[in-house]
């Protein structure tokens, strides 16, 4: 049987599955989403998936219009019906459909669409030798405009030009410093330093999403007793680091071996950031519901 799609509460083959054109998410942005892995027909994480996009939606009023519960169960039922071992779900939720800005004019409640898909963001190669990353000229917005903590559809603006200028110059990866010019994030992925034997990473509130593997790289540590604490970081942190590495649910874990032309530490993948992506293979193997 052919992919299904869930859209609005109904699982459809994939080449019916259809949105209005007036669909917010489409025409402004207007939206929240997840992008989850599956690892050997286990949905990981899920229960921190779902709890980070009810957030989003309640940050910008958006009322996904099913209960967290309810929504759980559609994501694995998905999962189950495209009967996917290993995988990348999609969740996107808009706030509905209607022309115009104005919320209130909006005739339908919101759109709900999930999908199953194959996903790798780097070649191969990149995980053993490691990512060429750049510093971006294009900023991660300060939290008054658009919030870095939302997972919005929206945000990606942004993030879609700094990809694009690593992509200009062949690098892997663009780094994103925020207003202040301190490092928050890469694109798709969190940032952690290997400094003295111990983890940095950048706090939420210097413009970092609260990724969920790197939720997870912060409990590998805690039960390897690696120290691994949040810091405001900036770009000479980053190039004086011994090792770093991104982690995002898309990318993985990554080791990050130079930036802006510099070689980070050796300019190699380094032994922490190894033990740390060996104890992450491990937990994808226990976390989150199977079916
Ligand atoms: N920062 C940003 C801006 C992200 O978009 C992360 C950090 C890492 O968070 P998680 O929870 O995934 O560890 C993300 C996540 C895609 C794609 O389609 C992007 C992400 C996740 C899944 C798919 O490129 N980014």
């Amino acid at each position: 049987m052919g992919q299904r799609v869930y859209i609005n509460g109904e699982l459809v083959a994939r080449e019916e599955a259809r949105l209005s054109i007036y669909d917010h998410g489409f025409l402004y942005g207007d939206g929240v989403f997840e992008g989850i892995r599956v690892y050997h027909r286990r949905i990981f994480r899920l229960q921190d998936h779902i709890t980070r996009l009810y957030r989003s939606a309640r940050a910008l009023a958006i009322n996904i219009g099913m209960t967290p519960e309810a929504f759980h169960d559609a994501v694995v039922e998905t999962a189950r019906v495209n009967e996917v071992e290993s995988g990348y779900i999609r969740v996107s939720v808009s706030r509905g459909v209607g022309l115009g800005l104005d919320p209130s004019h909006l005739n339908s409640p919101s759109t709900v669409v999930i999908s199953t898909e194959q996903l790798r963001l780097y070649p191969q190669e990149m995980y053993e030798r490691g990512l060429e990353v750049i510093t971006a000229s294009t900023r991660v917005p300060p939290s008054c405009c658009i919030d870095p903590q939302i997972k919005s559809l929206g945000r990606y603006i942004n993030n879609i030009q700094a990809k694009m200028e690593a992509n200009r110059v062949g690098a892997g990866e663009a780094l994103m410093l925020n207003m202040e010019g301190y490092v928050a994030e890469a694109t798709g992925d969190n940032l952690f330093l290997v400094v003295n034997r111990g983890l940095i990473t950048p706090p939420s509130s210097q413009g970092a999403l609260p990724g969920i593997t790197r939720a997870t790289i912060m409990e590998c540590a805690a039960d390897l007793g690696i120290p691994c604490r949040e810091a405001v970081i900036t770009l000479y942190d980053c190039y004086s680091a011994d090792e770093a590495f991104l982690t995002g649910t898309a990318a993985e874990v990554i080791p990050m071996v130079r930036l802006d032309g510099r070689d980070i530490g050796s300019g190699n993948p380094g032994e922490l950031t190894r033990t740390l992506i060996a104890a992450f293979r491990e937990r994808t193997c226990t976390d989150g519901p199977t079916y």
